[in-house]
């Protein structure tokens, strides 16, 4: 059993939600486990809505029905059917308990949804994954978010294979049975609904740490994992007492068991996931050392960490109504995890992150055939909307709420609505409404932004009257038609801006007609309502450069008349690190056009020159000089093409780089890169940090230039390198250079960390960044190789995932074999799991755009799987919706 085939998926719509006719009150599970075979027995006690008259549906997929009772009642085969995965059941009333006994086979299960074993069947453990309909593949049950109930579980199973037992909720006694089986009971007194529930069984390790909460409850925190990688766990339990002090601090939520669960599987579809006090991780965002772990992956270690502790109270103690308010809880809990990282790292290098992953991974997305709303109005597989819109844009409509009501204002809302919500299934616009309330103002204008898909566009133009001393800025929205959507209403926008004079000092604000802001302020925040607006500042006694959407207030697509030395100047001054970011990104897209068009080269001029000055100005901090030097990704600048050729694309940002590093010089780069090579430590702090990030800039740099001297010092940095940071920043130069050493290099770290599936991962996805021309032959290669499997997601991704999406030269062939390859893989991968093949699919989400002879290559390939039948509900409605919108 791995999952339901339908050739015609159905479509559930938000406009038809309808609260359940019935409901659960309490749960009795009971697992007997075992790697083939478990049987579980479930007495749910029912609640009939008085005024509904169907009659008991329950969800069940691929489940054997062993036994079904009511009322203690064995029950004849006339009282019930289960048929396209619904069970229905004759005179079960309010109040009625229902008894099943089901079996499931949990090493069949390569979908990873459900019960499933992880590792090789000797010695692998089990665990679930209910998120976002896994329990009905475990269990008959109503199977919606809406549906809390307490859960008292107990499990039993052979001691010597399955030592440990873990469920949600606080332990509740354990003891041994005949024939060296024991059992474990856990209760989870917090109704919740079925998506939370979580078991592990298994052999496994533990770290424990004893926490007390504000209030003084004692938590006993414990990790798990299997005995070889308990040892890198000690990172994460220290990411995890700072998230709970944290979210008491910040938002005055403490943890509610006296427990808290987590445990590291290699075989996970996701990151991880919050199941009530059993947190399940994919072990990429659990385990961390220094010498299989770099700097970034710490990073993403506590991100992630924190994020699972945090929907304890945004999404597991409020929940959501149904799965079209996902972004309720992600979007909520992405934000709040991205004010942890700012707060725990750097604020101005976190918001430089997120910006760029919102433009690599969300702004495409928007503006492809797979586009959809945050709160979509529609699906057919609802996994295949845990996407950058729903996350990523979700977290920005929270932070725009948030800068609106002001750091008091938003944590006034917020607890009135973890107040107001506690316990129950909520909507947006309980969110908005909880917000807004505690504030005394009227947010639902902002659900617009919820309901509209399509990145807006921003245009900005600026006007200087010398003689009345004004300047006015003329702003625009406009937001392109997406499927479904033809005509799109304006939103509102926070406008975050500044104006500068000539010596980068900020000027004073006076809007003419303004509500105020504070007398003289030098940042203000205008709110777009219209199509177009303008604003008149007044008192201007120069002309200033405007700097627009500072700390990036709103998630649109800024098109603005500045001069190249304009952004060459902000880029420069701006007291702000992400708006200098910015400034430079902009710049360096023009400097793109420049090399494109091949006619000015201003842009080009002023962006190296600006950066040559900071480059040996001292004072700037590494970190923020290594993001200064890295030029948009090639999937922004292809979003600036009419017709996408990406070997052009990648050309010509390997051009923009080479100009820079030209402008910088080979000497001052050698220079700088053996001054940070000296300082190279093992150490975590930011400042370690930064200089390993400068100093594998510089690196790639000088390669632009020099390759022979880059790949002489790369080589040397491999063979010395005492962090993985540095060892595969420098493995990287050297695949991607196609440098010779980088056989030998591969060879080596392929020995070393042969026992570490994670850092086996890093040599996969490492490889897949050769050059163009090179790759193709490279992943056919590596996937030959002994230790590749589709079986496992991470493996998946660091091959398929990396290649067809972080390298785009090399993926995208004008033969179209890149694209033959994958679609053949993909079908393969659909057999066994489907969320990971529809995830990986979406890789293909710009092809529309591409010049037409890879265009007519991509949409061949992607019509060949459309054709094949039997494919997963997930990847039809992801090939479906590519190739019709
Ligand atoms: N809530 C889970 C994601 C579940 C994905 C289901 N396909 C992880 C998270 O966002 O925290
Ligand atoms: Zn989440």
């Amino acid at each position: 059993m791995t999952s339901l085939r339908d050739a015609s998926p159905a479509v559930i719509r938000l406009s038809d939600y309808r609260a359940p006719a019935w409901r659960v009150s309490h749960v009795e599970l009971t697992f007997d486990l075992g790697i083939d075979s478990t049987e579980v027995t479930a007495r749910l006690q029912l609640q009939h809505a008085a005024d509904r008259a169907e009659p008991l549906r329950l969800d069940g997929e691929g489940l054997e029905l062993l036994a079904i009772h009511l009322d203690g009642e064995a029950l004849p085969e006339s009282a019930w059917r289960y048929a396209d995965s619904v069970l229905e059941v004759d005179g079960a009333r309010d109040g009625s308990v229902l008894e099943t006994r089901v079996r499931v086979q949990p090493a069949a299960n390569t979908a990873l949804e459900g019960l499933y074993l992880s590792g090789p069947r000797e010695r692998g453990f089990l665990l679930t994954q209910c998120e976002a309909e896994g329990f009905r593949h475990i269990t008959f049950f109503p199977d919606r978010p809406d549906v809390l109930a307490s859960y008292t579980v107990t499990l039993r199973a052979d001691r010597a294979r399955f030592p440990v037992l873990l469920a949600g909720g606080n332990p509740d006694g354990a003891g041994e049975l005949d024939n060296g089986r024991h059992w474990a009971r856990f209760v989870d007194p917090h109704p919740k609904p079925s998506y939370l529930f979580a078991l592990v069984a298994g052999r496994l390790e533990k770290i424990e740490r004893a926490y007390v909460t504000a209030s003084g409850r004692p938590v006993q925190l414990v990790i798990w994992a299997e005995a070889d990688a308990i040892g890198r766990c000690e990172y994460a339990m220290d990411a995890l007492q700072r998230s709970m002090r944290w979210d008491e601090q910040n938002y005055g939520r403490e943890y509610d068991l006296d427990v808290f669960h987590v445990v590291a599987t290699h075989d996970f579809n996701m990151g991880a996931m919050e199941n009530k006090g059993l947190n399940i991780f994919n072990a990429k965002y659990l385990l961390a050392d220094a010498d299989s772990s770099t700097d970034d992956e710490y990073r993403a270690v506590e991100a992630v960490v924190a994020h699972e502790y945090f929907h304890n109270w945004s999404g597991n103690r409020v929940t959501c109504r149904d799965w079209f308010q996902l972004s309720l809880k992600e979007g909520l809990t992405v934000f709040r995890e991205q004010q942890f990282s700012a707060d725990m790292n750097s604020a101005p290098l976190k918001r430089i992150e997120d910006v760029a992953l919102l433009r690599r991974a969300q702004f495409p997305e928007d503006a492809g055939p797979l586009a959809h709303p945050v709160r979509p109005a529609q699906y057919s597989e609802i996994n295949n909307f845990y996407t950058a819109t729903v996350y990523e844009k979700g977290s920005e409509l929270v932070r725009m709420v948030a800068g609106h009501l002001g750091h008091e204002g938003f944590r006034r809302g917020m607890d009135l609505y973890f107040s107001r919500h506690d316990g129950h299934a909520a909507t947006l616009e309980d969110f908005l409404g909880a917000l807004g309330e505690a504030n005394g103002t009227d947010l639902l204008p902002f659900l617009s932004w919820y309901a509209q898909a399509g990145t807006p566009r921003l245009t900005a133009s600026g006007h200087y009257d010398a003689a009345q001393r004004t300047y006015t800025l003329t702003l625009a929205q406009h937001t392109p038609a997406t499927p479904n959507q033809p005509h799109k209403q304006p939103l509102p926008i926070p406008v975050k801006l500044a104006l500068f004079d000539d010596h980068g000092q900020m000027l004073p604000l006076h809007v003419a007609d303004g509500d105020g802001g504070a007398a003289g302020a030098t940042e203000r925040v205008l709110v777009m309502e219209k199509s177009e607006q303008r604003f008149v500042f007044q008192h201007v006694d120069t002309v200033p450069v405007p700097s627009l959407l500072r700390g990036f207030s709103a998630p649109v697509i800024l098109e603005c008349d500045y001069a190249p030395a304009d952004l060459a100047r902000l880029l420069r001054h701006d007291p702000d690190g992400f708006n200098r970011w910015e400034a430079g990104q902009q710049l360096a897209a023009r400097a793109f056009d420049n090399l494109r068009d091949g006619t000015a080269t201003e842009a080009l001029d002023a962006w190296c020159d600006a950066l040559a000055a900071l480059f040996s100005d001292s004072a700037i901090d590494a970190a923020l000089l290594a993001d200064l030097l890295t030029p948009p990704g090639e999937i922004e600048l292809s979003e600036r093409e009419r017709l996408v050729n990406p070997q052009h694309v990648h050309a010509l940002r390997q051009q923009l780089q080479e100009s820079l590093a030209l402008r910088i010089g080979q000497a001052a780069l050698i220079q700088r890169y053996e001054a940070l090579n000296a300082q190279t430590t093992l150490a975590l702090d930011a400042i370690s940090q930064g200089q390993r990030r400068l100093k594998r800039r510089v690196l790639e740099l000088l390669a632009r230039i020099d390759p022979w001297t880059a790949h002489t010092l790369a080589t040397l940095q491999y063979d010395n390198a005492p962090s993985m940071t540095d060892r595969l920043a420098a493995l990287s130069v050297l695949v991607r250079g196609n440098a010779p050493q980088a056989h030998a290099a591969l060879l080596h770290f392929r020995e070393r960390y042969a026992d570490n599936p994670l850092a086996m991962d890093k040599w996969f996805a490492v490889q897949t960044q050769l050059p163009g021309e090179l790759v193709l032959d490279r992943v056919q290669m590596l996937e030959a190789d002994a230790t590749f499997t589709l079986k496992n997601p991470n493996r998946v991704n660091a091959l398929f995932g990396s290649w067809a999406r972080s390298n785009p030269d090399g993926f995208h062939r004008a033969d179209g074999s890149g694209y033959r390859l994958l679609v053949e893989r993909l079908r393969e991968l659909d057999r066994l799991n489907p969320q990971v093949s529809a995830r990986l699919a979406t890789a293909l989400n710009g092809w529309q755009r591409l010049e037409p002879h890879r265009r007519t290559a991509a949409k061949a390939a992607i019509a060949s799987l459309a054709e094949q039948n039997g494919l997963s509900r997930n990847l039809t409605e992801i090939v479906q919706s590519m190739l019709h919108s």
